[in-house]
């Protein structure tokens, strides 16, 4: 029998062997270290049975229905969206015993961006376990970085585990929300009103297609759609397809189609940095190991947060070494192109992380099967039997896909959102989306972003920032509950200055090293986070700053 001593060494060797696999870039060091691995996750298994420890995932310590939950003075709550953040605020309002709470999405089903993005390849490319709540852990990844379907089949798990179904309503399309004497009424296309005292858009960012503006767009004969309307059933085989656009979206389709269709072809406008990030596939071992050993999920959890803080996010924030090693990685990842002018057409002109890091292992392969063309001329307009290059030369093509981005910085504009005294978001918008510490906005009382201005963190985590700004929330509606307050929103003052912080470190910034990305908004203005993610880390758990709110009774 395994003892207490020995299990714990069991599984710090087991963590070594994962961190140092995970870093190494010899071959036959990583097959040595994962045959260790595999040894390790027998023997835990069987420490696991012979204890009595049950396959419990570290969902357990969050049974909120077990618990003793406070009551609450009554506070009705309306969420917008049921993606990540309308879904990590329900959960947490159940743990904290806010029960009176409807989450409003417009589809037919919970998921957001995971419901909606079908494409061919479609995944995460934030390492899995990373991209996870900590109060929802999951042993169960099956890759590092998991496919899109597995995402909202975790999500769907979560809606059931906090009863969140019986809470949202589908096909809810909200169009209108105005606030005046401590209720929000919120209005839907479908002709329902709702009233809320507490108003929270979670709708995100990339949920409003960018379709591009190139003549000729509608007279496409064959078949043509934005990369997140690729309906499931949609088949590529033996198709001559091209696809306008090469960023994260584009990538993961290029990798996954281009052994099935018959040729195709990428319009790239601008070259994009891509590194290099194997999809290790997770074995039932493992994670049935880690099912027994929530502990284990995370110190994963941790590991990857870390690189992706102290490593990536540093790196985009100003310190010029962690930038360094990215960049070197992508120089070598763009070496390994045999043909040097396929080389070249790939080779960015602006610093690495500029744009948002493209994170692919396959991308380069596919595009140097015989099958696919990387065009970088200019596309001139589209005619019905393909694309049109400037130089006169046409693309025939049975399928185009259109990979072209999303209006990040539309957020929850279209909600048309308005305060007592007839102020509108779109006024209080118009220099440019804006919050007070990504949370509140000053003019709009009871209303709480989620996945907002300023809450995106370079690569990170969505799922992390949406935790971390749920629990900030929540901690305001605890106050409102403590003081009986009816009204609660940030300083003006107070988010000026916030927002002169966050404009004042973008000079810092990669973003604006010499690129256009969907980070710069029209004007070439920035409304993410600017400073390092555990600065905003730091800003979540240690906020709210209460004197920095107003609170009326
Ligand atoms: O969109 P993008 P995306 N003519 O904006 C090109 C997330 N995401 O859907 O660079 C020609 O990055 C444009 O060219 P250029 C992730 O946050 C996450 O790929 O502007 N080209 C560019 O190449 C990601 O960053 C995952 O010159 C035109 C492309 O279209 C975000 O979504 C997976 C054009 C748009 O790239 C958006 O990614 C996928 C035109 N008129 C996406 N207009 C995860 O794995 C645009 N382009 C988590």
């Amino acid at each position: 029998m395994m003892g207490e001593i020995d299990l714990k060494a069991a599984q710090d060797a087991w963590t070594q062997a994962e961190f140092a696999r995970i870093m190494t870039v010899d071959s036959q060091e990583a097959a040595h270290l994962a045959e260790r691995q595999h040894e390790l996750e027998a023997s835990l298994i069987a420490a696991a049975k012979t204890l009595g420890r049950s396959a419990g995932d570290g969902r357990a310590a969050h049974r909120w229905w077990e618990q003793e939950r406070p009551p609450r003075r009554p506070l009705r709550i309306a969420i917008v969206g049921g993606g990540v953040g309308g879904l990590a605020m329900g959960a947490r309002l159940r743990e904290a015993g806010y029960d009176d709470f409807v989450i409003l999405e417009k589809s037919d089903d919970i998921g957001g961006t995971w419901h909606h993005n079908n494409y061919p390849g479609v995944a995460c490319d934030v390492a899995s376990y990373f991209y996870s709540f900590t109060f929802f852990k999951n042993p169960g990844w099956s890759q590092m970085f998991a496919p899109g379907s597995e995402i909202k089949r975790y999500l769907s798990e979560l809606a059931d585990h906090y009863r969140l179904r019986e809470h949202i309503r589908f096909g809810a399309t909200v169009t209108s929300c105005h606030y005046d004497n401590g209720v929000w009424t919120i209005s839907t296309a479908e002709g329902e009103t709702f009233e809320a005292n507490i108003f929270i858009p979670a709708t995100g960012f990339l949920h409003i297609p960018i379709l591009p503006a190139i003549e000729g767009r509608d007279r496409f004969a064959g078949e043509i759609f934005h990369s997140s309307a690729w309906r499931p059933d949609f088949d590529s085989s033996g198709k001559r397809v091209g696809i306008i656009g090469n960023g994260s979206s584009s990538v993961q389709i290029v990798s996954n189609i281009v052994d099935r269709v018959d040729h195709l072809t990428v319009f790239q406008r601008t070259a994009q940095w891509v590194f290099p990030a194997p999809n290790d596939y997770y074995s039932e071992l493992r994670q049935q190991m880690l099912s027994y050993y929530p502990e284990l999920t995370h110190r994963l959890f941790q590991f990857f947060m870390d690189w992706y803080n102290d490593g990536f996010g540093n790196a985009v924030t100003g310190d010029a070494a962690a930038q360094k090693r990215f960049a070197d990685a992508c120089q070598a990842n763009l070496d390994s192109i045999a043909d040097p002018e396929l080389r070249a057409k790939l080779t960015p002109d602006y610093p690495v992380m500029c744009k948002r890091l493209i994170f692919s292992s396959t991308y380069f392969d596919a595009l140097q099967r015989s099958n696919c063309a990387l065009e970088t001329r200019s596309i001139a307009r589209i005619e019905p039997s393909g694309v049109r290059l400037h130089d006169g030369s046409l693309v025939e093509l049975d399928v185009l896909v259109l990979a072209t981005g999303f209006d990040t910085h539309a957020y929850c504009r279209s909600l048309n959102i308005s305060a007592a005294g007839g102020q509108t978001l779109n006024q209080a918008w118009q220099d440019g989306a804006r919050s007070f510490e990504s949370i509140g906005l000053a003019g709009f009382p009871n209303l709480f972003f989620i996945g907002g201005p300023y809450s995106t963190v370079g690569n990170l985590s969505t799922m992390t920032c949406a935790e971390l700004q749920v629990d900030h929330v929540i901690r305001l509606l605890d106050e409102m509950d403590r003081t009986g307050a009816r009204e609660v929103m940030p300083h003006r003052d107070a988010e000026d200055a916030f927002v002169d912080e966050m404009q004042g470190a973008v000079a810092n910034t990669v973003w604006v090293s010499g690129c256009k990305s969907w980070y710069l908004d029209a004007k070439g203005g920035i409304d993410i986070w600017t400073k390092s993610p555990a600065a905003f880390m730091d800003r979540m758990v240690t906020g709210p700053d209460l004197a920095k709110y107003h609170f009326k009774a």
